[in-house]
């Protein structure tokens, strides 16, 4: 069985836009939220950083999975799962597989802002779970969105890294909203990429091949074709540091000329200095006792913690309460 609901009006995501580029490119420090980057192509070339040798989180976090799914799974009966910024739900086979045969499993509910890719994953699913209620929801999880009532524990899941974008005052925010969806007992599977030497961490941000500059420039294609506004992505670079005292990589396009940005359906134009830099995203690194802490401040208390073998990545199971 499959339902969809729309938590977001249909225009929704263009108003926010224009929201977000009248606020973020105004300002005396440009910025952009990096959910902006994930159109079609977006998801696309992102799917392809999923495949880099330097980009490890995807393949670390799918290895934990397959390690540790039954633990997962024998660790609370869970009758609904409900996974945050869903994508094609590939790794979460992994997971569903083993609610149904060690728990109690009845229904997932896949969140993601894009209705394509629900569609397109819960077709997928649908072939091979039979009996399970796909309720999709149309959603950006951080401005918001109700998850149906359960008749049962659940246990939410947050993978891939994603908490990682978040400012820590965000990510306050966000786990305590989170938690005030949830009962006591119900449970929060987060994935978090780990703090380790600069070198790795640089490199899986700024490839050798360049598909990660190509995802982050995807944006001003994005801004090109939504807001009709005239960049050149070749006119701009992608730069990826380690913030070591925040313990994020830092990442922003630099233009390589002085130049000005013209956006004729906002009425506006940006200037920007030779060298000036557009912060498009942050990839925040965690240490267990870090989000130990910052779960037990929302509510939650962390349960189990994996990593893989090299101990890259982390999936931490918390239960609220
Ligand atoms: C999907 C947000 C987890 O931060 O590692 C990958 C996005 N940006 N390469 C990450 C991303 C550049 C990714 N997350």
């Amino acid at each position: 069985m499959f339902t969809i609901t729309r938590h977001l009006p249909i225009n929704a995501a263009t108003t926010a836009l224009r929201e977000d580029v009248l606020q973020g490119l105004t300002a005396a420090q440009k910025s952009l939220p990096p959910k902006w980057f994930y159109d079609a192509r977006g998801s696309e070339l992102f799917e392809e950083i999923t495949h880099l040798p330097e980009y490890y989180p995807t393949n670390a976090e799918r290895e934990i999975l397959a390690a540790h799914s039954t633990e997962i799974a024998a660790a609370i009966a869970v009758h609904t799962l409900v996974e945050l910024g869903s994508g094609s739900s590939e790794k979460t086979r992994l997971l569903l597989t083993a609610l149904r045969e060690n728990g109690n499993l009845r229904r997932y509910v896949p969140v993601d802002v894009s209705e394509s890719a629900l569609r397109s994953a819960a077709t997928g699913l649908l072939k091979n779970y039979q009996n399970l209620a796909i309720h999709a929801l149309v959603a950006d999880f951080q401005s918001g969105f109700v998850v149906p009532p359960t008749d049962g524990p659940m246990m939410l899941a947050f993978l891939g890294g994603t908490i990682g974008n978040f400012f820590p005052d965000e990510r306050a925010h966000f786990l305590a909203s989170i938690r005030d969806m949830s009962q006591p007992g119900d449970a929060l599977l987060l994935g978090t990429d780990l703090v380790k030497d600069e070198q790795t961490l640089v490199a899986a941000y700024n490839d050798v091949t360049g598909v990660t500059a190509a995802f982050h420039k995807n944006l001003l294609s994005v801004l090109n074709r939504e807001l009709a506004a005239d960049f050149n992505p070749e006119m701009f670079e992608h730069v990826a540091l380690w913030n070591a005292e925040s313990e994020w990589i830092e990442m922003r396009l630099r233009s390589l000329r002085q130049q000005t940005i013209n956006f004729p359906t906002l009425g506006l134009s940006v200037p920007f200095a030779r060298d000036e830099e557009l912060r498009t995203e942050i990839s925040a690194k965690f240490r267990k006792e870090g989000i130990r802490a910052e779960l037990a401040a929302a509510g939650y208390t962390l349960k189990y913690w994996w990593t893989d073998v090299a101990e890259r990545y982390a999936l931490s199971l918390s239960v609220v309460g």
